[in-house]
């Protein structure tokens, strides 16, 4: 959730998150729903979309959204203190700016891996070298 006085002209209180669901618009697309800790509920009623969320378990949903948009939800299931500060967006885009954002997702998180695997092999240098 982002924190009111950060919000954006036109950010909605309590509905805004970091990470927004992207999700192609005319595609149908399966969602598998879990938990971590507690049970809570994905819940997007501008979408009719609704499951429980339990940690160890599977669930899931589908979903064909009919046009581009944004749709907002909230957890709907009393999972504890921070149960108000669960909000849910998912913005419908078309295919084409969906598959420029899976491509953009792509080099981000390659050059993340790169760069992790270059910090590994500069630690294994080192140590080589101290060995050596
Ligand atoms: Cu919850």
């Amino acid at each position: 959730m982002i924190p009111e006085e950060d919000l954006e002209d036109g950010g909605l209180r309590m509905l805004e998150v970091d990470n927004r669901v992207i999700l192609p618009e005319l595609t149908h697309v399966r969602l598998v729903i879990t938990a971590s800790d507690v049970i809570h509920s994905f819940a997007v009623p501008s979408l009719g979309i609704k499951a429980d969320a339990y940690p160890g378990r599977l669930n899931q949903l589908s979903v064909l959204i009919n046009r581009e948009g944004v749709f907002y939800g909230q957890c709907s299931e009393i999972c504890g203190v921070l149960h108000s500060s669960m909000p849910i967006v998912i913005e419908s885009v078309s295919l084409e700016k969906f598959l420029s954002w899976l491509d953009a997702q792509a080099s981000f998180f390659l050059l993340s891996r790169q760069h992790v695997s270059l910090k590994k092999d500069s630690i294994s240098t080192q140590n080589s070298e101290v060995t050596a």
